[in-house]
C-alpha cells in the first residue's frame, strides 16, 4: 500500500495513478467497506449501477419484499450508536424499512460523496508491473486502483429465462428483482406469476389482492413456513438492546447460520413421533427460519428430514382446500432445507382465492410466451401482465458480467470453468488484490448476510493493513490453499444432504453452469477457519514486494 505516510494525515486524494481501494457495489457490503478504507486512511470510491445506496433492497421492490431474518439481528453491528438509536418497526423488515435503514447509515457517515452512481464497472485488468487495477467505467473513464473490491452482492444478476416467444408478449413484464420504482398496479389486471421461489411466495398473496386474477406457473414447488410477521413488542426490542454486544458476538461465534435461533439439542430420530410433532408445531406457531433448527440432523439425516418434510407436507393440505393444487403445492422431489427455506405470508392460503389458479408445469409444460399470454401444453392463458419471479444467476453472476483479467489476461469464467474456486471464498489464485466480499465458497447465502459480510470486510481490512505493513504491493491466494479450501467447502457440503436438490446453490437453475455446490455450510466454522490461517503466519495468502509483483508479470508474461 501506498498510503502509509499519508494515512497518518487522514484520508488521501486519488493521485493520477487512482485509488487505492475500488469498491464495487453500495449495498450492506459496499458501504461498510466504504467506511473501513476510510479509516483506514485509503483513499477510496464506490462505483453503483443503480441511482442510490441499497442494492439487493433497492431493486428487489416487488410487493411483499421482505426480509426472512429478523429485523433486530438483519443489521449492521459496527455502530453502537446505530444500533441502539435506530427504530424497527416489525419482526421482518419490509423492503422500504431496510431501504430507509440503509440511506440513513449513507447519511449518518456521510458515505454518497465517495460514491459514483448510474455507472456500472464493465471491465477491470491487472496491471502487473504497476501491481494495480486498471477499471473501465460504463462512463468510458479509467480509473487505477491499488485494490478492487467486489461487494456485487449474491442475488443481483436477475434471470429472465430464455422462454419461447419470451419477447413477443403484448402486455406488461417485470421481474422481481428489477421492480419499477413507481410501482405496479395490478387492479383490475389479470396477471401470470412464472416461479414459486422466495420471491414469488411473497410477492403472489400481495398480487392475488390486488389482481382480477392471478395465475401462478409453478414448475417445482418450494417448502414455506409462516412468518408469523407482527410488530415489534417494545420489551422484546430491549431485550435484544440491552445485550446487543454479546448477542452480536454470539451471532458470529458460535451460530451455523449467523443468526440465533432456538437451538435444537438432539436429532429429530432421538424424539418420540409425538415429541417431533410437538417441536415442530410450536416451531411453526412461532413462525420464520426458526422451524428448520428444530432437530441438529435435519441436514445429515434423510430420515430425519423426512418428518419435517412430511410435517409441511401436512400443512399444506389443511391449509389449501383444493386437493389438487394441495398436491401440486406438496414438494416431493428433493429433502426440505436443500433448497433455501421460503418464510411467507398467508402463501399457501392464497390458493383457497377464487382469483388465484395454479398451473402446474409438471404436467402441462409451459411451451411458449405469445402475444396475449402464456401457453401450455394445456392451451393459451391470456394475461395482461406477466411477472417473471424466476432468480438470479446466483453467487458468481454478478462476478463475471464484469470482464476481469488477472495475472497473464486469464478470466475469470476461464479460471472457473468447472465451478467457482476461491480462497475462503474471498480471493482468488491469479488475481491478486481482487476481494470478493461473501464470494463463492464462504458462507454467504448459508448465513445472515450481514454477519457475512461484516466478517469478510473486517478480513479484507486486516489483509490490506498487512500487505501495507509488510510493504507489499499486491496480495494473492496460494493455488494449493484454494485447492484445499474448495476440496474443504465440498467436503463439508458433501456430509450433509444440501447437494441432492437441484438448487441455485448448486448453479442448478442456469443452462451449462457447472453443478458445484458453493455456499459454506457454517459460521461459526468458517470464522475459526479464517483466524487460523491469520494466526498461522497468513497461511494462504503470498504477500509480494512491488519488485515480485514484476517479476511474477514478467514470468507470467514469459509463459
Ligand atoms: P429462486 O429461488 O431461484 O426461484 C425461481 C423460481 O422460478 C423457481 O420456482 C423456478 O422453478 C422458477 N423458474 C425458473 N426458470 C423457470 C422456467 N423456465 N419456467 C418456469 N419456472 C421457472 O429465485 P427467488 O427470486 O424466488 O429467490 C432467490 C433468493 O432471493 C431467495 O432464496 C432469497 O434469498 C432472496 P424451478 O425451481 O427451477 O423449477
Amino acid at each position: 500500500m501506498t498510503a502509509t505516510a499519508s494515512a497518518a494525515h487522514g484520508r488521501r486524494a486519488p493521485g493520477s495513478s487512482g485509488f487505492d481501494m475500488l469498491i464495487v457495489g453500495a449495498g450492506f457490503a459496499g458501504l461498510y467497506m466504504l467506511h473501513r478504507a476510510r479509516g483506514m486512511g485509503l483513499s477510496a470510491r464506490v462505483i453503483e449501477v443503480a441511482s442510490d445506496v441499497g442494492g439487493t433492497w433497492w431493486w428487489n421492490r416487488y410487493p411483499g419484499a421482505r426480509c426472512d431474518i429478523e429485523s433486530l439481528q438483519y443489521s449492521y453491528s459496527w455502530d453502537e450508536d446505530l444500533q441502539q438509536e435506530w427504530t424497527w418497526t416489525e419482526r421482518f423488515a419490509t423492503q422500504p424499512e431496510i431501504l430507509s435503514y440503509i440511506r440513513h447509515v449513507a447519511e449518518r457517515h456521510d458515505l454518497r460523496r465517495d460514491i459514483t452512481f448510474e455507472t456500472r464497472v464493465d471491465a477491470a485488468e491487472w496491471d502487473e508491473d504497476a501491481a494495480r487495477w486498471s477499471v473501465t467505467l460504463s462512463s468510458g473513464e479509467q480509473v487505477g486502483a491499488r485494490n478492487l473490491v467486489l461487494a456485487t452482492g449474491c442475488l443481483s444478476a436477475a434471470r429472465v429465462p430464455d422462454l419461447p416467444g419470451r419477447d413477443s408478449f403484448r402486455g406488461a413484464t417485470y421481474h422481481t428483482g428489477d421492480w419499477p420504482h413507481e410501482g405496479v398496479d395490478f387492479a383490475g389486471k389479470t396477471v401470470a406469476v412464472i416461479g414459486a421461489g422466495s420471491s414469488g411466495i411473497q410477492a403472489i398473496p400481495e398480487i392475488a389482492r390486488q389482481a382480477a386474477h392471478l395465475t401462478v406457473f409453478q414448475r417445482t414447488p418450494n417448502f414455506s413456513v409462516p412468518a408469523r410477521n407482527q410488530p415489534l413488542d417494545d420489551n422484546y426490542v430491549h431485550g435484544w438492546k440491552s445485550r446487543y454486544p454479546e448477542l452480536r458476538r454470539q451471532a458470529r461465534e458460535e451460530t451455523r447460520s449467523g443468526t440465533i435461533y432456538d437451538f435444537p439439542e438432539r436429532g429429530a430420530l432421538e424424539a418420540s413421533a409425538e415429541e417431533r410433532e410437538r417441536e415442530y408445531r410450536w416451531r411453526w406457531e412461532k413462525g420464520g427460519a426458526n422451524f428448520m433448527h428444530a432437530f441438529n440432523d435435519l441436514v445429515i439425516s434423510e430420515e430425519a428430514n423426512a418428518t419435517a418434510a412430511a410435517f409441511v407436507r401436512d400443512r399444506i393440505r389443511e391449509i389449501v382446500k383444493d386437493p389438487a393444487t394441495a398436491a401440486a403445492l406438496c414438494p416431493s422431489s428433493y429433502p426440505i432445507f436443500t433448497k433455501r427455506i421460503c418464510v411467507d405470508d398467508n402463501y399457501y392460503a392464497t390458493y383457497n382465492r377464487p382469483n388465484v389458479t395454479l398451473v402446474n408445469l409438471r404436467e402441462t409444460p409451459l411451451d411458449a410466451i405469445e402475444p396475449g399470454g402464456v401457453r401450455t401444453s394445456a392451451g393459451l392463458h391470456e394475461v395482461d401482465a406477466i411477472v417473471y419471479a424466476t432468480g438470479f444467476d446466483a453467487m458468481t453472476g454478478a462476478i463475471t458480467s464484469i470482464d476481469i483479467r488477472g495475472k497473464g489476461g486469464r478470466t475469470i469464467p476461464e479460471k472457473w470453468k468447472d465451478g467457482p474456486r476461491a480462497y475462503l471464498g474471498l480471493m482468488l489464485e491469479g488475481f491478486p488484490n481482487l476481494f470478493a466480499v461473501t464470494g463463492p465458497g464462504s458462507p454467504s447465502v448459508l448465513s445472515n448476510m450481514v454477519v457475512s459480510i461484516e466478517q469478510h470486510v473486517d478480513l479484507i481490512s486486516r489483509i490490506v493493513e498487512e500487505a501495507r505493513a509488510r510493504g507489499a504491493a499486491a496480495v494473492e491466494a496460494d493455488r494449493a490453499a484454494e485447492d484445499a479450501w474448495v476440496a474443504h467447502v465440498n467436503e463439508v457440503a458433501a456430509a450433509t444432504l444440501l447437494p441432492k436438490a437441484a438448487s441455485w446453490y448448486m448453479g442448478a437453475n442456469i443452462p451449462g453452469k457447472p453443478r458445484v455446490f458453493m455456499p459454506y455450510l457454517g459460521v461459526s466454522t468458517y470464522r475459526e477457519a479464517c483466524e487460523a490461517a491469520v494466526a498461522d503466519g497468513w497461511r494462504g495468502f503470498r504477500f509480494a514486494d512491488r519488485a515480485a509483483a514484476s517479476a511474477d508479470a514478467r514470468a507470467a508474461a514469459r509463459a
